[in-house]
């Protein structure tokens, strides 16, 4: 088979960068390993920042998610008695939206735009400086091979693509806690999302609807879920948000979904070798207290779509000689501000760092300039940052 662009991976990265290759004239294949009913049904991201909103709108994926997303004004900061709301639409003129990437996953698959090979295996990429290939067995068994001018790895953090991309800079953080996520039948007990300190440790009340709940604990790492029974994790829920202050109620419900999800940080540089170009979490993971990794994903294929386009359509290769350099721009930013935003939230232990974190909550809830730094990065910057 032969095509322009073979993407590896269908997450939010691959489906996109496909689709927006297809709106501008350019043909791809996505080799995927997971099937497609596995890959729609991944509970992760829930939030969309504008520049997200708008470059989906601006494709013709914006119809659900203004129908069934919600678009809120900001959140709220929780110290122990006392809960502050950060107005980003006041301070930086910018709306976040929850809509889940389960949701943008099914939207992308509905737009039928990309063709897809699921349930892929031994997906293996060739001649990347040159005539680039992948070869892979399809889901009958049957050997393939895709020739492309391009590969765009779009395969996350354990798929081949990043290892392919190597040599390189890799910069890594590993945080010395997780979080323990639940997904829960049960109305949200905020408008707003939650983002709280406590000395026992941070705790966050997300959404998906209104009927559904998704809330987060710190834990240490290496925990089983198993020691944490529902009564065990709503209770210190309820303590860590601030159950029972000035009226408020968390309302516990049913579990439907229980992980525990390890915090790290990671960049590799460039995101491109020879032929292949990385996008999403295939060349950076940040942890998610910033909410920023499907909208770094979706950041990336919108400046790799255009590259590609230009290079393959044009035969003008300046924005795929740049595609590493402007990316990493935006990378690191938000790389920096997910990790303000964990250090400034997570119990570490040491009384000296707590008293910091509290001084810089206290400037950033008190402080125009201050919350509206966090405003700016949070509601997100535009996307050619
Ligand atoms: P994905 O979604 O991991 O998709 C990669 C795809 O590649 C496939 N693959 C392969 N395909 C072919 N051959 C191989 N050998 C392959 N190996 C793997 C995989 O099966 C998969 O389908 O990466 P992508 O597309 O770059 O998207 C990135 C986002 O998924 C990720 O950054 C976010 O989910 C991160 N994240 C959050 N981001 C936000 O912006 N806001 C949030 O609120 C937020 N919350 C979260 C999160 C991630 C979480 N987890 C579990 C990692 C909350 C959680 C709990
Ligand atoms: C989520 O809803 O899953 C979520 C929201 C905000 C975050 C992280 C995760 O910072």
């Amino acid at each position: 088979m032969r095509t322009q662009v073979a993407i590896i991976g269908a997450g939010p990265a691959g489906l996109l960068l496909a689709h927006l290759l297809h709106r501008g004239g350019v043909d791809a294949v996505v080799i995927e390993t997971r099937s497609q009913e596995y890959v729609a049904a991944r509970i992760r991201a829930g939030i969309l920042e504008s520049s997200s909103v708008d470059l989906l709108e601006s494709v013709g994926l914006g119809e659900r998610l203004r129908a069934e997303g919600h678009e809120h004004r900001g959140i709220y900061l929780q110290l122990p008695g006392e809960r502050h709301h950060l107005d980003f639409v006041d301070l930086a003129g910018r709306s976040v939206w929850v809509y889940g990437q389960t949701e943008v996953q099914k939207d992308l698959v509905a737009a039928g735009t990309a063709q897809v090979f699921y349930e892929a295996s031994q997906v293996e990429l060739h001649s990347l400086q040159d005539r680039p290939y992948v070869t892979f067995t399809d889901s009958s068994g049957a050997a393939q091979r895709l020739d492309a001018d391009v590969i765009a790895g779009c395969d996350g953090s354990f798929g081949p693509s990043r290892a392919a991309a190597t040599p390189g800079e890799r910069y890594e953080r590993v945080y010395p806690y997780s979080w323990l996520g639940i997904l829960a039948d049960v109305a949200p007990s905020t408008d707003e999302l939650i983002y709280a300190w406590h000395p026992g440790g941070f705790a966050l009340h997300s959404m998906r609807s209104e009927t559904v709940s998704r809330l987060y604990l710190q834990v240490p790492n290496g925990t089983d879920p198993a020691d944490w029974p529902d009564d065990r994790i709503w209770a210190e829920l309820a303590t860590r948000l601030g159950h029972g202050q000035d009226g408020w109620k968390l309302t516990p419900g049913p579990v439907t979904d229980k992980s525990v999800l390890p915090m790290r940080s990671y960049v590799q540089t460039p995101m491109r070798r020879g032929r292949l170009f990385l996008a999403g979490d295939a060349a950076h993971i940040v942890p998610p207290t910033g909410a920023k990794g499907l909208n770094l994903a979706v950041a990336d294929v919108a400046l790799l779509s255009r590259a590609l386009v230009a290079l393959l359509i044009d035969g003008d290769a300046r924005l795929a000689d740049s595609y590493s350099d402007d990316a990493l721009r935006r990378v690191w930013r938000c790389t920096h501000f997910s990790w303000w935003m964990t250090t400034m939230l997570h119990a570490s232990g040491d009384p000296f760092d707590a008293q910091l974190q509290l001084s810089q909550l206290r400037w950033v809830t008190s402080s125009e300039a201050g919350a509206t730094g966090l405003a700016e990065n949070y509601a997100g910057l535009p996307i050619g940052f």
